[in-house]
């Protein structure tokens, strides 16, 4: 129809609206949506919108955009478009459909599927409750029918056994575990740790606001000394009472190896969905600390209440705590076939690869923003040990195909062998500390682990090395063994010296305290594993008779505060490591080789069983467990 275009008279719209009521109407209509949009950025909870515009801090490296990318969201936010498209990777990083491609290759999410159960409109189901399901499902039957041994073993006639002195030995540990666990629950319950002279629980501040880190670190304790209805009230616990939604600061490494191990391990042993959920909520709490230049994490991140927060500025990260991610993040891929967790490790392993090491040593400190060494301080102990034992356990873990961290490990240990191995005049041979060249003749506490982590790395060595390796255990153990026998209590100190004539004793009150430490426990374990010599036996049975006399008390185990104190004084405190570690070790000690096989498991650095990754179908047949 031709409209005849008439001086002074304004067409009407097709909605039979003239110009000046359309344009009016219009300004209404867009000042109404402004006025919306301003107010959703006022309400509490509008992380979304705000995650939407903040992209630059988000979308860094990873991050849970990571996720989306890969069509797998934070489990924390359970609305997936359909089909969502997958985005361009960024300049230098992994294309993220290549990495699921290969860590199918690699057998790592072989055995998830995507479940998803979808409503019209293609939401997914809201969550029964919110927290207790995540989008993909894995095959638990198929895992456990991959293993090699049945989880607590195969049980040898218990009617013979019963007779043995090494039953005894066992029940005794697993009542100081009943009595660690039910004094903890009677007077510190929830909290992170028992005070035991004072009968009341310990918080502390390393876990960023999350509590029970002794209900989760026991988890797997009590389920492997078959405390049942112990086991039972951890899990209830976990069930109901372990929240996420907590703002703190929080130790990355400790968050990681006590609660992500400790739920990863429980879920694994048991098949128990909560704690897998809970164990990938709480991973994708961990991932705003690898929002750095270089994906090397912050030591420190700060959960903010909801699911995502920020890591705090500080100049260096340290190795032993960004180098000990590894074998829980994979599981975390693992479990919930979410790329990203993989992603970041694989991203601190290139880092460290491809640094410049000197004289082949890593040392304790790198700088997350530029990736370079900040000072050349290089120990095996504090500050550097599991980093080098994820990398022994990573190739194992792998079914022994991580050929590059073999290649690591094996590198490493000969530049530690090089320049730190020693041995005393007294003929003790141990690991030095060593700062820019110079060496502290010192060892702690805490490098006591080494002498697991070589007898557990010698079977895999080059030939000419491999009974090298098996004797650097043993001697690196006896020297341990020694700071333990040279003091009253028979515990050993926090480190001890080879200097001035004395040897394998602190030389400090500063350093003569114990507190409840596993390290020479742990390689009691390993070596009592490899060479079944009595000897190792008889230590950790010595270290039982030492607990009960001078760490027990009336409401629980306590550290002391002087190994050379006949009557040392109690430093109030059973940590949690004592029952996810020292307990679980001493056990094991006194226990069948195929009970938590080192066929099927690799022990995270808090002790939390973690499955080796079997992917042919070799099994066992009608296990019990
Ligand atoms: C534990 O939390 C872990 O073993 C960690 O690797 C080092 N320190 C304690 C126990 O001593």
């Amino acid at each position: 129809m031709l409209v005849r275009k008439v001086p002074g008279f304004v067409p009407a719209s097709p909605w039979g609206l003239r110009l000046p009521h359309k344009f009016l109407f219009l300004l209404f209509l867009s000042g109404l949506v402004t006025l919306c949009f301003g107010a959703l950025f006022l309400l509490p909870h509008s992380s979304r919108l705000k995650r939407l515009f903040s992209a630059s801090r988000t979308q860094q490296p990873g991050l849970e955009v990571m996720a989306e990318i890969a069509g797998h969201r934070s489990v924390s936010e359970q609305e997936p478009p359909p089909n969502p498209a997958p985005a361009a990777p960024a300049p230098g990083e992994d294309d993220p459909s290549r990495l699921l491609g290969a860590l199918r290759r690699k057998g790592w999410l072989r055995r998830t599927r995507p479940t998803g159960p979808r409503e019209e409109g293609n939401r997914v189901a809201a969550l029964r409750p919110q927290e207790e399901s995540v989008r993909f499902s894995f095959d638990y039957s198929g895992f456990r029918s991959r293993l090699r041994h049945p989880v607590l073993g195969t049980r040898t006639d218990e009617s013979k056994e019963s007779q043995s002195l090494v039953r005894a030995q066992r029940e005794k540990i697993k009542e100081m575990m009943r009595f660690s666990w039910q004094n903890y629950r009677r007077y510190a319950m929830g909290k992170n740790e028992l005070r035991p002279l004072t009968k009341d629980g310990f918080q502390g501040s390393m876990f960023g606001g999350l509590s029970g880190a002794t209900i989760i670190d026991s988890l797997d304790t009590l389920y492997l000394m078959e405390l049942k209805e112990e086991f039972q009230e951890a899990k209830a616990w976990v069930q109901d009472s372990f929240h996420l939604n907590v703002s703190g600061e929080a130790s990355l490494f400790e968050v990681n190896i006590r609660y992500i191990g400790g739920l990863l391990s429980a879920f694994y042993l048991t098949g128990e969905e909560v704690f897998r959920v809970k164990a990938i909520k709480l991973g994708e709490k961990l991932l705003p600390a690898f929002n750095t230049p270089t994906g090397i994490p912050k030591g420190v991140v700060n959960f903010k209440s909801g699911s995502w927060g920020w890591a705090t500025a500080g100049s260096s990260s340290i190795l032993a705590e960004f180098g000990s991610l590894h074998l829980e993040f994979l599981h975390l891929t693992e479990l919930s076939g979410n790329p990203v967790f993989a992603e970041k490790v694989r991203n601190i392993r290139k880092v460290l690869r491809e640094i410049d090491k000197p004289f082949g040593l890593y040392p304790n400190f790198l700088s997350p923003v530029s990736g370079n060494w900040v000072q050349h301080h290089v120990s095996v102990g504090g500050l550097g040990d599991s980093f080098y034992e994820y990398l022994i356990k990573s190739w194992l873990m792998s079914a022994k195909t991580d050929t590059e961290a073999k290649n690591m490990y094996y590198e490493a240990l000969e530049a530690i062998e090089t320049y730190l191995v020693n041995v005393s005049p007294g003929g003790l041979t141990y690991i030095a500390e060593w700062r820019g060249g110079i060496l502290d003749h010192k060892m702690g506490h805490l490098a006591c682990f080494s002498g697991g982590m070589i007898a557990l790395g010698a079977e895999d060595a080059k030939e000419d090395k491999r009974a090298y390796y098996r004797e650097l255990a043993a001697q690196i153990t006896r020297t341990c063994h020694e700071s333990y026998a040279r003091s009253d209590t028979k515990l050993g100190p926090e480190a001890f010296w080879f200097n001035s004539g004395r040897e394998a004793v602190a030389t400090q009150l500063s350093e003569s305290y114990y507190i409840l430490r596993p390290e020479v426990v742990e390689s009691y374990m390993y070596l009592w594993r490899q060479t079944h010599d009595p000897i190792y036996r008889e230590w950790g049975w010595e270290v039982v008779m030492a607990l009960e006399k001078h760490c027990r008390t009336e409401a629980g185990f306590s550290g002391i505060q002087d190994v050379y104190s006949n009557n040392p004084n109690h430093d109030n405190r059973q940590q949690s490591f004592f029952l996810a570690e020292t307990l679980k070790y001493l056990y094991l000690l006194f226990s069948e080789d195929d009970v938590l096989s080192l066929e099927d498991w690799v022990f995270n650095t808090e002790a939390h069983p973690l499955p080796v990754n079997h992917s042919d179908s070799s099994s066992i047949a009608g296990h019990r467990h």
